[in-house]
């Protein structure tokens, strides 16, 4: 399976590599974004746009789900935030008049970079059956093709509906009681891909699937661990957390096999030494660590704090709590004394002495935060790898205090709301109980696809239409190849978006695109300006108003569409449901929810108080664990060393700082000194001699899998990185083509995007 590299994309001549840098953002940060705003959307509305991102009285930032400090910077400023902003808030047009010109088999041979730059979405348009091309059509055509495919199926089983994590929580919630009154839990979403690991893993161990602490316990923390995470691209408004850590003398680790700028040193434009001086030192030590290596990390961690406390009885251990709270202790601590120091070493590739220095940092802390993000979660052993950070911080009762707890740090600004709001492919019963209740119906109960099961189900013609609330399915999905074949295979597939990407140009023999509203834009209905709700990453819930006029008139809402779709879909409107009513006035949703989902009582009232409101999270409040057991569960989990073989070398696919997941802003990846080029390859230098390379030789990625299928990612560039010896990396989506449907994590079934087994050819 080769997948051909699209023909605008710049290749070799104008790829230039420099240095990576030492620092993130400072002066750079702002320009890069200034001229970003410009571009899309000209200097007058850059300014308007960007004043109110964020603000108490503005839109929730689309870029990251990273939560506001109590006192915000009139324009808190992030360079990445800002770009999300500009492109959305672009003042290009796709129009009817584009689709004209272009076909689609034209369209799935652009990348995703072109695609993106091309704008915002104006009209619903129809691809037919047989048709080359979209077409013009009205909205109610389009309800009605919806309704005539899914009314042709067998089983509302044969449909499945995506989501990405932008949906608000009223949208998402239609959304979910859609799906259900059809009939079916197939919902698959982006979080499938991304956190899942973390979900599961904590509900097993803690009893609910979200992080423990709130934005304050950083700050009081003694030690934070940022683990597989790089928050000066991916979260960067988390550096002023850091940095304000750091003042009230927090110290800071990261783990990551590549020294991150963003972790180095961070100048942070709203300070004065931010623009004109060194900045601020974030990291205080780094551990640079193999690439999966972090389960074995955290095993040799639990047996030098267990060895400790032997060494010292009552000094190390929080026996009370221990007692109190949790289950599983001995038999953990009896495999945890057993963990061998050799393996830790091979699987980390760090040495003993590395490991016994930061335990020392760990040792002196009496408050811990551990952070992490995709480095963690997409691996085969991701869901042991974050039991074990829980038995961590079990061990000392960083759980449910202040200035400790669990971080995993969210991508997608509204996916962790989208979850409490149910979309989920295997709901809990309460939920649906309460769902039922509230509406007068009977969900189904039997689970529906994650999303890999789903790509499965279309490619095997079981799922035959297809239907995303958001996101960019064909470039974030594994295993690009299979995953276009599986959507080319669907009877219809139905994207709901804003901007045109490569999931409207592969697509199902009938294909709609159902242009919708951003979070930038106001949202005018019948009965008055309407705003929509989001969750971050610390459960908190608040508003989001959007203030730029719409990028067409012809815009519908995400509510307004699925309300529509599901009063055309369902027989007599499904039961009682008032779709108009909801569509007109979202207050109305918000009532439903307060009666469904628990924490959200008096919804209406209290997420109009400045700041919203926090959802509970018993860990956290009151050290309840609503587990099986009743308690926080310590867990025992088998050591996986990841062994690549001879000559081989393991994947990880992350993100540039000129993307947001599948949008590509630019060519740059500043702090990794890489320019105009994506198709690059980072390798150690010593790596490369060992495969007869030199820096900036073409090379085919190849990847191995058990299946026997060969994968290859051609034309790509190698660049001599500071990355461990074994480990690559490269840039998500292009490398997705490498990542195997069958290889997935244990548990969450997550996609291994860090860890794939890879051979290098040279190119020719
Ligand atoms: N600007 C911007 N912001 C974003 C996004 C974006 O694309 N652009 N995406 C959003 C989304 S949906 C998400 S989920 C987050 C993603 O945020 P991140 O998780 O920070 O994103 P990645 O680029 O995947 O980076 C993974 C990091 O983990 C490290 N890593 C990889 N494998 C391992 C490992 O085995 N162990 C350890 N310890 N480290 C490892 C990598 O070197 C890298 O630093 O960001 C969100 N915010
Ligand atoms: N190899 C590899 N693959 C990965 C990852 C990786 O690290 N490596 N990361 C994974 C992760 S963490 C994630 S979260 C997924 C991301 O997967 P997705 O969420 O599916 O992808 P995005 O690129 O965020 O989606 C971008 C598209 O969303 C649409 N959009 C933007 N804003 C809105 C909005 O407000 N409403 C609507 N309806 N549409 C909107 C636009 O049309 C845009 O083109 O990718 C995963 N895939
Ligand atoms: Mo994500």
């Amino acid at each position: 399976m080769t997948r051909k590299a699209p023909a605008e994309d710049p290749g070799d001549s104008r790829l230039r590599v420099g240095p990576p840098k030492d620092y993130a953002a400072g002066l750079p940060a702002v320009t890069s974004a200034l001229r970003h705003a410009h571009a899309q959307m000209g200097v007058r509305r850059s300014l308007l746009t960007l004043l109110s991102v964020n603000q108490k009285t503005g839109f929730d930032c689309p870029g990251c789900a990273w939560p506001e400090p109590e006192h915000r910077h009139r324009a808190e400023f992030c360079e990445n935030g800002a770009k999300a902003v500009a492109e959305e808030a672009t003042l290009r047009r796709v129009g009817p008049g584009f689709f004209a010109e272009h076909t689609l088999a034209e369209l799935a041979g652009r990348s995703d970079y072109w695609l993106g730059q091309q704008g915002r979405l104006t009209h619903p348009m129809y691809r037919p059956a047989g048709g080359d091309r979209y077409r013009q059509i009205s909205w109610d055509e389009a309800f009605a093709v919806i309704a005539r495919e899914l009314g042709a199926l067998d089983s509302p089983d044969q449909a499945a509906f995506y989501t990405s994590g932008r949906a608000s929580n009223e949208a998402a919630f239609l959304y979910q009681l859609f799906v259900r009154l059809l009939g079916t839990n197939n919902l698959p979403d982006c979080s499938n891909m991304c956190h899942e690991s973390s979900g599961s893993a904590l509900t097993q161990t803690i009893g609910i699937g979200k992080g423990s602490v709130r934005l304050e316990d950083l700050y009081e923390t003694d030690l934070i661990l940022v683990v597989g995470q790089n928050p000066g691209t991916n979260h960067p408004r988390m550096l002023s957390a850091l940095e304000t850590a750091k003042d009230k003398g927090a110290r800071v680790i990261s783990v990551n096999p590549l020294p991150e700028a963003g972790l180095s040193r961070f100048k942070n434009p709203q300070r004065p030494s931010g623009v004109l001086g060194a900045g601020t030192r974030l990291c205080d030590r780094f551990l640079q660590i193999r690439l999966g290596g972090d389960q074995a990390l955290f095993q040799a961690f639990n047996r030098l704090l267990l060895e400790a406390e032997d060494d010292a009885p009552g000094t190390v251990l929080d026996h009370d709590f221990i007692a109190a709270h949790t289950h599983g202790f001995e038999e953990f601590a009896d495999q945890a004394r057993k963990t061998s120091w050799d393996d830790v070493l091979e699987a980390t590739g760090l040495s003993e002495r590395e490991i016994q220095v930061a335990f020392q940092e760990v040792l002196s802390a009496r408050k811990i935060v551990v952070c992490w993000a995709m480095g963690l979660t997409q691996h085969r052993h991701s869901v042991p790898t974050i039991r074990e950070v829980v038995n961590f911080l079990l061990l000392r009762g960083n759980i449910g205090r202040p200035g400790a707890g669990l971080c995993p740090v969210r991508g997608h600004s509204n996916v962790q709301g989208d979850r409490t709001m149910g979309i989920h492919e295997k709901p809990d019963a309460a939920f649906l109980d309460a769902l039922g209740a509230e509406f007068g119906f009977v969900p189904p109960r039997h689970h529906g696809h994650d999303a890999v099961e789903a790509i499965r189900a279309m490619r095997d013609g079981q799922v035959r239409v297809f239907v995303a609330l958001g996101g960019n399915f064909v470039s974030a999905a594994p295993d690009t190849e299979v995953t276009e074949r599986a959507l080319r295979n669907c009877e219809l597939t139905v994207q709901i978006s804003t901007k045109l990407n490569r999931s409207h140009a592969v697509a199902g023999r009938q294909a709609l695109i159902l242009p919708c509203l951003g979070r930038t834009e106001a949202d005018l209905r019948p009965g008055g300006e309407q705003r929509v709700t989001v969750e971050d990453s610390m459960g908190m819930v608040h508003l989001s108003r959007g203030r730029l006029a719409p990028a067409s008139d012809t815009l519908l809402s995400e509510i307004a569409i699925i309300c529509r779709m599901a009063d055309a879909a369902l027989d007599s409107g499904g039961s009682q449901v008032p779709w108009a009513d909801f569509e007109a006035d979202y207050d109305r949703i918000r009532d439903r929810i307060a009666r469904v989902v628990p924490g959200f009582e008096d919804f209406n009232a209290r997420v109009r108080r400045p700041g919203g409101f926090a959802l509970p999270h018993p860990p956290r409040d009151d050290r309840r664990f609503p587990t099986r057991t009743g308690l926080a569960n310590f867990t025992v989990n088998q050591l996986d060393v990841l062994r690549v073989p001879q000559g081989r070398l393991l994947l990880q696919t992350l993100r540039s700082h000129d993307q947001y997941n599948t949008t590509i802003y630019g060519l740059d990846d500043r702090y990794r000194g890489i320019h105009q080029g994506r198709r690059v390859l980072f390798v150690h230098p010593d790596d490369l001699a060992a495969h007869g390379l030199t820096e900036g030789d073409p090379v085919d990625i190849v990847s191995e899998f058990s299946d026997g299928v060969e994968r290859r990612a051609p034309a790509f560039r190698t660049v001599a990185y500071p990355t461990p010896r074994g480990c690559c990396a490269a840039y998500f989506p292009e490398t997705n083509v490498l990542v195997p449907l069958d290889s997935t994590a244990e548990v969450s079934n997550t996609p291994t995007s860090k860890s794939i087994v890879v051979r290098l050819e040279a190119a020719h």
